[in-house]
């Protein structure tokens, strides 16, 4: 994966030229970069403008732009486009310049920017500036602030960008079809002045979510809450490249959330602490120490933290939503031998497949014959062997040893003599247990409500 990673101008962006557009139009319209590559796309320095750090959005990339008599342009064209998700599966999703989400909007606190729309799905939309302070004519709420953009046409928003932060662009027009089918993306405003909220990494990234039967390509847009695919920027596990740092430096992750319930992001190793939402920068004494911060809908959490070397997890901790394509109809089968049961059905059901005996790890390295075009429940492969994890997951990679500036998979931590955890083999001793038959000899009583006894007495006679 790590030879995947490249600046995006090397990547061979792509310009779209304005084909959709009129001949005087296009004209004054700045060309419309476009990427279909999942991997992480490194943005080169700002060549004009103030400067800024340049956010890394992870398996994604931002947007270039032009600068036209002090204004900073961009183009962002809402189409049809195809997303990996994860090696062996592709979604038909809705996003903007090739890719869901779309990409990073990046400029600085004090800016005009001036943003052109393009409208290249089959129906009307509109883009909603999630958290950016704009004047409330350019809030791109249809039929609220302004009509729809209709297919084909191209609409103009400008303003001044007012105060730093992390935020993010959505349709505000049939939301419920387009952010479902993949619309939306970050938009970051740099302080004007560089050496403020400075971290050594910034990432960024939006949890998102499908219901994408197996076998299909097109989610289901009619779907509340019971997803199949929990993404974050449109991929699951192991699409969802590590975090990478070097011991020592400053790391904030921005993590949105565009999904329909919220996502409790827990992180191993390093303590971090919520520096800013998408309403601004937490006071720094406001700041409180963390291992887990919820994330509700609609909402944007910053997180920073010291970098400790290591292989770090950091996942969702609702367990399911670091499963892929999950059956909720599978029935519990801990404890009950259905050997025989599965091989009949087995002949019968080429596909059919039952949660194992003894729990599901097994299934994290079954290699059992899938739909076309779905994922593995639990996936992901590490030193030690299956990961046992899809979705919502990823790995924070700290290494002592790693430039500055350099993103790509540092692979496997190398653990230092004596901190790795093995098995004991020397002689154990019987552990003691308290009186009664050990649980595998216990049969299982079955206890009758209490006055169901009495009542039967009664009709007894
Ligand atoms: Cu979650």
């Amino acid at each position: 994966m790590s030879n995947r990673r490249h600046f995006f101008r090397a990547a061979g962006a792509t310009f779209l030229g304005a084909a959709a557009v009129s001949r005087a139009g296009a004209a004054l319209l700045p060309e419309a970069a476009s990427q279909t590559s999942p991997a992480t796309q490194v943005p080169p320095s700002p060549p004009n403008g103030r400067p800024f750090q340049p956010l890394v959005t992870l398996n994604g990339w931002s947007l270039p732009w032009r600068m036209k008599d002090g204004v900073k342009e961009f183009h962002l064209v809402a189409e049809p486009v195809v997303r990996e998700i994860a090696p062996g599966m592709t979604a038909r999703l809705w996003g903007y310049n090739g890719s869901s989400p779309g990409p990073t909007i990046e400029a600085v606190e004090g800016d005009r920017v001036r943003i052109f729309v393009t409208n290249r799905l089959p129906e009307v939309t509109s883009v909603h500036w999630h958290g950016v302070q704009v004047p409330s004519g350019m809030d791109g709420v249809t039929g609220l602030t302004q009509p729809p953009i209709e297919v084909g046409k191209t609409f103009m928003y400008e303003f001044v960008l007012q105060r730093p932060g992390t935020h993010m662009y959505h349709p505000h027009a049939d939301e419920m079809v387009q952010m479902a089918m993949g619309m939306m993306g970050l938009f970051i405003i740099h302080p004007r002045d560089p050496r403020q909220h400075r971290v050594d990494r910034d990432y960024g990234f939006i949890l998102n979510a499908y219901d994408i039967d197996p076998g299909s390509a097109t989610p289901r847009v009619n779907t509340m809450l019971d997803f199949n695919l929990w993404t974050w920027n449109s991929r699951a596990f192991p699409g969802i490249e590590p975090l990478v740092a070097r011991t020592g430096e400053r790391v904030r992750l921005r993590i949105g959330n565009l999904t329909m319930t919220n996502h409790p992001i827990h992180m191993h190793g390093p303590h971090f602490e919520v520096t800013g939402t998408d309403g601004g920068w937490v006071p720094r004494s406001a700041r409180w120490p963390e291992v887990t911060t919820d994330i509700g809908v609609g909402q944007m959490r910053c997180i920073e933290f010291d970098a400790l070397a290591g292989d770090w997890a950091i996942h969702c901790h609702k367990s399911h939503h670091t499963m892929n394509a999950m059956g909720h109809g599978v029935p519990t089968m801990i404890g009950v031998d259905h050997r025989d049961v599965a091989d009949k059905i087995t002949r019968l059901i080429p596909d059919y497949m039952v949660m194992g005996d003894r729990g599901m790890h097994d299934m994290a390295q079954m290699h059992m014959p899938l739909p076309d075009n779905t994922l593995p429940m639990m996936t992901g492969t590490g030193p030690f062997g299956p990961v046992g994890m899809g979705g919502m997951f990823s790995v924070v990679k700290v290494r002592d040893d790693l430039a500055r500036g350099d993103y790509r998979d540092p692979g496997a931590y190398r653990h230092p003599a004596g901190t790795l955890a093995s098995e004991y083999t020397a002689e154990l001793p019987e552990p003691a247990r308290a009186a009664g038959p050990a649980a595998s000899e216990q049969t299982l009583k079955v206890r009758k409500p209490a006055g169901h006894e009495g009542h039967e007495g009664h009709e007894g006679h």
